[in-house]
């Protein structure tokens, strides 16, 4: 992209409204606008952001063997009346009447419509396991939205839901959520550690949440430091494997982490040494539950057993916040001149500063960089307006690209051109054609 023909609305004031740096950031880099109280437009560098995540969050659903579909913003109300939620969930439901004055909400979740499509298409064991999932804008009307995308009304929001004959592959559904959860945060630059949580209204006690720490988090947590030195890495896994993937949930959640709506000091004490014992904020950016029958009962999705009798499947859903993660990153990422994306999430891969345009060989050399980059299937924006350097440089400390190319007449004369690191600041003179390698190689893995 050339950005003289993009549309990027910096802020040059920072907005007065905005208490934390991701809402402050996504405000000054031009990547969402308000509308009304926590619902968004996603302005093109937001919106880019957000499909990043959102492809991550897709490749690692399929990945772990979970089937992608999508259902509509809209449901109608018979479906909660059915499974006693609609008038549990209250004033969070924003409730809908049609043209014929049947009853309608936006939906905040999606248990009752899969269940719905669930029992109206399967009916035997043999079509188990089965994990069903979509990414589809929620509504909850929230008390107090705030803090940009972070807890907004209208969100983005992987769910998954999956449907087992018994508890114990409904339980081996779980694990394999928390692993495919883990790497997805992995490739995002985050850390997010699963703690024992509450079951609220989506039900059950056997749930976790996924927290990213942060100050600005809006959960408060209590963890063994411990915790914190676990990593996923690149290991291989193999989601069809039972012992691993509950393996893996062992390693991940045997030290104590725990939400505050769990949170017991007593345990806490006992379990984990003094010097260890950290209370922390942290922002939730998955939760994943077990409920069991809950929803299939109540609903009537059964399914034929190996014996021929009926039962009631054994259910769990599954759940990231993939608008809120785009603020939770950049929480997590970020100094005072603006936001550093990690590679795995970034905008563009790299900024390109022709710091002269009209410069017969700086010209040249940008579209060349600029075209053999996009060649190679990296994404670079260039910036080939007439603003002044210390502007250009701010506009892409700002945005955070991780990688930065600077083209200048002094440079070129030597055959060499800036290639500059965003989180670190460091820059090394390069040609033109080992900074293109470099790049290439610095993104393997991520394209
Ligand atoms: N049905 C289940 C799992 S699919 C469910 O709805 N879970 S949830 O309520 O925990 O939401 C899943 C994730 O959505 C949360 O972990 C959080 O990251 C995100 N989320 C929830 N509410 C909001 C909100 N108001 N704004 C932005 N993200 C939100």
């Amino acid at each position: 992209m050339r950005l003289s023909r993009y549309f990027l609305p910096v802020l040059k004031e920072t907005p007065a409204d905005a208490q934390i740096a991701s809402h402050r950031y996504m405000l000054r880099a031009g990547m969402i606008r308000q509308q009304a109280a926590g619902i968004y437009s996603w302005l093109p560098l937001g919106f880019k952001v957000l499909k990043r995540i959102e492809q991550i969050v897709h490749e690692e659903q399929q990945r772990a063997g979970h089937i992608p579909m999508l259902m509509p913003t809209i449901q109608p109300a018979d479906l909660w009346q059915e499974s006693g939620r609609y008038d549990d969930y209250g004033a969070e439901m924003l409730r809908i009447r049609d043209r014929h004055d049947r009853d309608m909400l936006f939906g905040p979740t999606n248990e009752e419509m899969i269940t719905d499509i669930f029992r109206a298409h399967v009916s035997s064991y043999k079509s188990l396991p089965l994990t069903l999932y979509h990414i589809q804008w929620k509504f909850r009307d929230e008390l107090r939205p705030r803090f940009g995308v972070m807890r907004g009304r209208e969100f983005y929001m992987k769910d998954g839901y999956n449907f087992d004959l018994t508890e114990a592959d409904a339980k081996h559904a779980y694990n394999r959520h928390l692993v495919s959860y883990l790497r997805t945060y992995e490739r995002m630059g985050l850390q997010a550690i699963p703690m024992k949580a509450e079951g609220g209204p989506i039900g059950g006690d056997y749930t976790h949440e996924f927290l990213v720490l942060a100050d600005t988090g809006e959960s408060g947590v209590f963890y063994d430091s411990k915790v914190t030195d676990i990593r996923l890495g690149d290991r291989e896994i193999d989601y069809d494997d039972v012992a691993q993937c509950e393996g893996v949930l062992d390693e991940f959640t045997a030290l104590y982490a725990r939400t505050d709506d769990t949170h017991d000091a007593a345990i806490f004490e006992e379990r984990v040494p003094e010097e260890r014992r950290r209370e922390a904020r942290g922002i939730e950016v998955g939760q994943i539950f077990y409920f069991g029958t809950k929803y299939s009962e109540p609903m009537g999705a059964t399914v034929q057993g190996p014996d021929g009798k009926p039962t009631p499947v054994h259910m769990g859903s599954h759940g990231i916040g993939v608008s809120r993660l785009a603020g939770a990153i950049i929480e997590a990422s970020h100094d005072d001149k603006g936001i550093i994306w990690p590679e795995g999430v970034t905008p563009f891969h790299v900024g390109i500063v022709n710091m002269r345009v009209g410069d017969e060989a700086c010209d040249a050399t940008s579209e060349a960089l600029y075209g053999t980059l996009r060649t190679l299937g990296l994404d670079p924006l260039l910036d080939d307006t007439d603003e002044r350097a210390g502007g250009k440089f701010a506009t892409m400390d700002l945005i955070g690209l991780p990688w930065r190319i600077t083209v200048g007449p002094r440079g070129l004369k030597n055959g060499v051109v800036e290639l500059t690191s965003r989180r670190t600041g460091e820059s090394e003179e390069l040609s033109p054609e080992a900074t293109v390698q470099k790049l290439a190689a610095l993104y393997e893995g991520h394209l």
